[in-house]
């Protein structure tokens, strides 16, 4: 690492980690560079992700627990990634946090970045590891991921985080939406939020039923949903035995956030008991590496292939003379000759 001192990034230094991770979300060379030598000081962060609707109040919800964290445990540090593809750097959703909770930007254990999609294709969760990495190898005990629970977002926390949190709130169309996004299977823990509001003793029973029966294999809750899979999925490497807890908060006067501490902690140590931590660790690892070989891969042998080629096979497929399978099936073996 040459631009870098890792030296530097792990006696927490903020603007020697702040341009750290402003290269490796880049994913340019000096960010690789980082991230590479980085790697070995990675594997001790508690990794939580954070989804659920918008304006249910993860943001609020995060701060609350970064609060209480950094309380708690005065020597721990807390890293915060907010991933919000709807708003820029410096927009909305993000300067509000800031105007609500002043005084997490200037705590010096606690470090916020936010992160937008900016039309990265694919590219989001790759950064979200990546980042969370550089804060892992800083010495950050904690990351805690916002994600927006839309789309491919909340799929893509279960790779990433040991401990996903799903917030949902009273009233929105009750729950039926969390189990149509899918949400409700990824959860290690669920949050009513805005408890304090009248119907949250409704959601939380509905939501506690869901879980005993999703639990008891009824099927009721899934219906064969295709996003089951995914979610079945992630979750078969965790063996039976942990049923997540529902939770009640008030975020904005931190009601309850003392006990959501105490599950992401009895999460933590069901999964080190269960072995889980590492095989979630390693799953993650996993992909990663089969990623960089497929990128590798097929970016060498693209070079490969007389120029011209690619386009003139894409432009069949274009006036569907060819289909995209039987196109990459005669670009491949074109190459194999
Ligand atoms: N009544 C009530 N409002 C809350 C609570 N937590 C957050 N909010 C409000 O809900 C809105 C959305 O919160 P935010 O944290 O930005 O939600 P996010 O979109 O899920 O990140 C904001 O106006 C918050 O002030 C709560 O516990 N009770
Ligand atoms: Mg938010």
């Amino acid at each position: 690492m040459t631009e870098f001192s890792v030296d530097a990034i792990r006696k927490g230094g903020k603007l020697a980690l702040s341009r750290v991770l402003s290269r490796v979300e880049a994913d340019d060379e000096s960010g690789r560079a980082a991230l590479d030598a980085l790697f070995a000081y990675t594997g001790k962060a508690h990794k939580i992700g954070v989804t659920g609707p918008p304006g249910s109040g993860k943001s609020s919800l995060v701060n609350a627990l970064a609060h209480h964290l950094r309380r708690s445990y005065p020597e721990s540090r807390v890293a915060i990634i907010a991933v919000d593809p709807t708003s820029p750097f410096t927009g909305g959703a993000i300067l509000g946090d800031r105007v609500r909770m002043p005084d997490l930007q200037n705590d010096p254990g606690v470090f916020i970045r936010s992160m937008a999609t900016r039309g990265a294709l694919g590219g989001l969760a790759d950064a979200t590891l990546s980042l969370s990495q550089v804060f892992d190898a800083a010495g950050y005990d904690y990351v805690l991921i916002e994600t927006v629970g839309a789309g491919q977002a909340e799929v893509d926390i279960v790779t990433l985080a040991h401990t996903t949190i799903v917030v949902d709130m009273p009233g929105m169309g009750d729950d039926i939406q969390a189990i149509k996004a899918g949400i409700l299977e990824i959860a290690d823990i669920l949050v009513v939020n805005k408890a304090e509001l009248p119907g949250a003793d409704q959601t939380y029973r509905n939501l506690v039923l869901m879980i005993e029966m999703g639990y008891r294999g009824t099927g009721r809750i899934n219906g064969g949903h295709h996003r089951l899979t995914i979610a079945t999925e992630a979750r078969s490497i965790e063996p039976e035995g942990w049923l997540p807890p529902v939770l009640k908060t008030t975020a904005l006067t931190s009601q309850g956030i003392a006990e959501l501490e105490q599950a992401i902690h009895q999460h933590r140590a069901y999964l080190q008991a269960s072995g889980t931590w590492n095989a979630k660790e390693n799953s993650a690892i996993r992909q990663t590496i089969d990623k960089l070989i497929l990128k590798e891969l097929s970016e060498n042998w693209k070079k490969t292939l007389p120029a011209g080629l690619y386009e003139t096979v894409m432009q069949s497929v274009s006036q569907r003379k060819l289909s995209p399978r039987a196109a990459a099936r005669a670009l491949l073996a074109y190459n194999s000759e």
